[in-house]
């Protein structure tokens, strides 16, 4: 683990297998982290925010990201291997990804020396008034395994830019490929302790990070049960949060939509990455009239994806990555079937010759689904897509909001007058118009509702990692009445 610029074993001297989920078997393994482990981290974090951090300017620190970005650049191949293997996501969808993530790195490391406050026009005479943006301190970064380096940049590179420095857990099911994000900051040239990183499990590592009086921002994406959790345990400490917990978003299609590209549109929602994202559409509501024919249309496409090792370019869907994820959907599939739902294709774990013994699930779509259901209101987060017919825009707002969650919505329409008024009308962060699964560094990314707390993403994104100081200076030399208040 890399704790204020040192590789250094676990205090308790054990590690855990990290899975291959294509073969189902161990292929690395990780240090067990625990409170000692976090407690030297913090310190270290702590001492570096105290000392050789704070010294460096703004551009200076934004070198040092730009830098990062170069070096992620360089390593992309490697990274997004590492990457597939631990996790499965395919080579061909990580390539690119690791192509991008750099983005994040060279817009914040723009932004880092652009954090300006203001001068106050102050309606006091003979006092000067001014704000400082400040950053917070220690950020304890918690992340998941379905995208482990574009989620931790997410909370990372703005974190940086701003000025605080950073403990990052990566999830237990995906370690790996963090060591190697931690080499290249060594290597960009980043002073001891900005970045640390502690591997294991949520409570043994999770929860003393979420709990040491010296962290003052937790900044989690994960499951919506943890992150209440994580959020009730920052709040004895008062400390900052950002919470990107998942959802149930659905994508809405019209009778007048291009129903090719809907068709795809919906395809890539739900089985992309295994339709382990956040974002996953995997609630399609398809209007009456068009039901059918789109349904027939769904089902050719989604017959044709190819399964298979992720490190093969040509795989279009990869393994569950994990056991427990793998056993969950299982479990959703025999929920819905259970509650009346109709499977119309999959609908069970994948057979095929070229999945091996690996954790695959084949792309399964259900019809005849009741809003009411299980499986139209729980985050399945695998290959399972529920279809509801609706009636009119009023009817497909209603179905649509009605969920806890509120991360994302897809609206295929050709109506300029329809787009308008569903983005406005739909509860989600994040409303795509005949489109879907599209992120960047600039825009801002997030939940309404039950999926999250704060923005990543953009420039509103740095202020979640920076608090406001407002500096008062006397320029008349009077002193006033000490008995009351200025
Ligand atoms: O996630 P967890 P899990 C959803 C998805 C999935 C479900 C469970 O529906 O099926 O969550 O997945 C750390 N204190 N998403 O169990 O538990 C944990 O070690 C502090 C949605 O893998 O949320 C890991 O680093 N930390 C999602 C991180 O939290 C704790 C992404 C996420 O794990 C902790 C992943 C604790 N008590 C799953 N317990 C999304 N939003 O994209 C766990 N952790």
């Amino acid at each position: 683990m890399l704790i204020g610029g040192k590789w250094v074993d676990p205090a308790s001297a054990e590690w855990f297998e990290s899975m291959n989920p294509f073969t189902a078997k161990p292929w690395a393994l990780v240090p067990r982290g625990s409170k000692a482990d976090v407690d030297q981290a913090i310190a270290a974090a702590k001492c570096a925010f105290l000392g050789e951090w704070r010294k460096l300017t703004a551009t200076a620190r934004g070198a040092l990201l730009h830098k990062f970005g170069d070096l992620v650049a360089a390593e992309a191949q490697r990274l997004a291997e590492i990457e597939s293997t631990d996790n499965g996501k395919l080579i061909a969808e990580m390539r690119g990804q690791l192509n991008y993530i750099p983005q994040w790195f060279y817009y914040y490391g723009g932004l880092a020396d652009k954090i300006e406050g203001r001068v106050i026009p102050i309606d006091k005479p003979g006092v000067f008034n001014f704000t400082r943006e400040e950053p917070l301190g220690v950020v304890a970064a918690i992340t998941p395994w379905n995208s482990p380096l574009l989620l931790a940049t997410w909370k990372l590179a703005p974190a940086l830019a701003a000025g605080n420095t950073v403990v990052w857990k990566p999830s237990e099911f995906s370690s790996v490929s963090a060591f190697a994000f931690g080499e290249l900051f060594e290597k960009a040239g980043f002073p001891p302790g900005v970045v640390n990183i502690i591997t294991g499990f949520g409570n043994e590592v999770g929860e003393p990070l979420i709990t040491h009086q010296d962290v003052a921002k937790v900044a989690f994406t994960g499951g919506d049960k943890t992150g209440e959790h994580v959020y009730g345990l920052a709040a004895r400490g008062i400390k900052h949060v950002t919470l990107e917990l998942g959802g149930k978003s659905a994508n809405i299609v019209f009778d007048d939509a291009d129903l090719d590209q809907a068709v795809k549109g919906v395809v890539s929602g739900i089985f992309a990455a295994t339709g382990q994202t956040c974002i996953a559409g995997s609630r399609a509501l398809i209007h009456r009239s068009i039901h059918a024919e789109f349904v027939e249309r769904l089902l050719d496409l989604a017959k044709t994806a190819r399964m298979g090792n992720p490190l093969d370019a040509s795989t279009q869907v990869g393994p569950v990555t994990t056991r427990p994820q793998y056993e969950k959907i299982l479990d959703y599939i025999r929920i819905a079937k259970e509650e009346g739902a109709v499977c119309r294709l999959g609908g069970a774990p994948a057979q095929r010759e070229e999945c091996g013994s690996g954790w695959f699930v084949e792309p399964t779509i259900f019809t005849g689904v009741n809003p009411e259901m299980r499986i139209a209101n729980e985050e399945v987060f695998g290959p399972v897509l529920s279809v509801i017919p609706f009636d009119d825009e009023d009817e497909a707002v209603r179905i649509a909001n009605n969920t806890v969650y509120g991360l994302a919505a897809g609206v295929w329409t050709q109506s300029i007058r329809r787009a308008l008024l569903m983005s406005e009308r739909l509860e989600a962060g994040t409303v795509w118009v005949n489109t879907y699964r599209a992120v960047s560094y600039m825009s801002p990314f997030g939940g309404y509702k039950r999926s999250g707390i704060g923005r990543e993403s953009g420039i509103d994104a740095i202020r979640d990692y920076l608090q406001t100081k407002s500096v008062w200076i006397d320029i008349a030399g009077n002193a006033p009445n000490p008995f009351v208040m200025r």
